[in-house]
């Protein structure tokens, strides 16, 4: 079977993918380094529930599927590091059989730091963004380029690369007349924090790897998850995702039903007209196996937008409410001063086509699915903290 190679494996995404390739039959090796676990506590926001070690993690879904996800820890900065799962020096911190399982036909790439409000807060962070990002973009692209150059790469990009332009938003590319001759380009990136613009980077890095070595990339443009149940989450409760609720790395869908939850009235940053595209995380999945399903071409940057349908902060706020309030949280919404520096007020009108053509299903955010993620929440009330909620981290 396919072998597939998840780098960030042990994230809010990373974990949630290898199990659904793994529950598919896949050959799956996991990387982490905690990245993810450890900004956590640096800066001391907390998870809504503690997670296993990846480790752990990998033995309790063999224990409850007799599947095996292989385990290596360790950092993707190292360029000897990466390159060792293209040539077989791969040291498992754990496995069923330590054997190399061979070179991945797929790589995703989910290792890199996620936070757009972390890489503002000061230089050194915004330093250790910029570096562990396109550092690990670069020592992928050259490991495949130099050892794998059939291997199809699969990088999470975002739709905030786009930043929310005046004109309808492309699925990566724009055709531009100019003076009666045309030529399609990468649509023009305006990015909204360091993070994203560490985004914008990868994908030229990338889109040179395509261009000079005829590789084979695509780059998913996603905008913010929601969600915390997966099909394979629901075997074990020990097997949810990292899910952080916190100013820094929780996303807007997230913090609003913790917030909600906790009587915390719900932070709608400055007018709340901020438009984004949204998706389920058990979507995110479902792109990503459609993805390895039909992979790109040789020589080509193939661009998805990853979201499912959009939201302003005014409309998700109003979601919430609704909810919380019939589930019995007396739910309050409060404007608050904006933290960010982004247009509160704009024109947003992406495309995303290109997935559903290769065969995804959405999800939506009905009023049933958001109740059922207030219900697993609600499981982990006494763990949430108001003091990390908000803290205002400012651009
Ligand atoms: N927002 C509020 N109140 C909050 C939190 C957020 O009004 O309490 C607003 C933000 O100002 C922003 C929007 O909600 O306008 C979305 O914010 P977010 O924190 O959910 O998402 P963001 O910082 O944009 O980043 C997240 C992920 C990132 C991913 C990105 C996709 O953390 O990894 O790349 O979503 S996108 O937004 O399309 O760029």
């Amino acid at each position: 079977m396919a072998h597939v190679l998840i780098l960030g494996g042990d994230g809010y995404l990373g974990w949630p993918t290898a199990m659904y390739f793994s529950n598919r039959g896949y050959e799956v090796t996991v990387v982490d380094n905690y990245l993810r676990r450890n900004a956590c506590t640096e800066i001391d926001v907390g998870m809504l529930y503690p997670i296993p070690s990846l480790v752990e993690r990998a033995k309790i879904w063999h224990e409850k599927t007799g599947n095996e996800i292989k385990v290596a820890i360790g950092d993707l900065t190292d360029a000897e590091f990466t390159r060792g799962f293209f040539e077989g020096r791969v040291k498992y911190d754990w496995a069923i059989n330590y054997d190399f399982t061979g070179v991945p036909e797929t790589v995703v790439h989910y290792a890199e730091m996620p936070s757009a409000p972390y890489s503002m807060m000061d230089y050194k962070k915004s330093n250790f963004t910029i570096t562990n990002n396109l550092l690990v973009s670069s020592n992928l692209l050259f490991a495949v380029r130099d050892l794998a150059p059939d291997t199809h790469i699969i990088k999470l990009g975002t739709m905030g690369e786009y930043g929310t332009p005046n004109i309808d938003i492309e699925e990566g590319w724009l055709e531009v007349e100019h003076n009666g001759r045309k030529q399609k380009f990468l649509y023009p990136r305006a990015a909204g924090s360091l993070y994203h613009t560490t985004k914008v980077m990868d994908t030229d890095l990338y889109w040179f790897g395509v261009r000079m070595w005829n590789l084979r990339i695509t780059d998913l443009m996603q905008g913010p998850v929601y969600g915390i149940e997966t099909e394979e989450s629901k075997i074990d409760p020990r097997l949810r995702p990292i899910f952080n609720y916190d100013e820094v790395f929780g996303t807007i869908v997230n913090r609003f039903i913790t917030q909600a939850i906790n009587g915390y009235p719900l932070t709608v940053y400055g007018k709340g007209g901020q438009t984004r595209g949204y998706l389920n995380i058990k979507d995110t999945l479902q792109c990503v196996h459609m993805s390895e399903k039909s992979p790109a071409e040789k020589g080509e940057l193939r661009i998805f937008n990853q979201v499912m349908e959009t939201f302003s902060v005014n409309e998700l706020a109003d979601i919430t409410k609704r909810v919380g309030d019939k589930l019995g949280y007396n739910v309050e919404i409060k404007n608050i001063e904006n933290p960010r520096k982004e247009a509160e007020e704009h024109y947003y009108n992406p495309t995303y086509q290109g997935l559903i053509n290769i065969g995804v299903e959405p999800h939506y955010l009905t009023d049933e699915v958001m109740e059922e993620m207030f219900k697993v929440v609600a499981e982990y009330k006494d763990n949430i903290r108001n003091d990390v909620i908000f803290r205002g981290v400012k651009w």
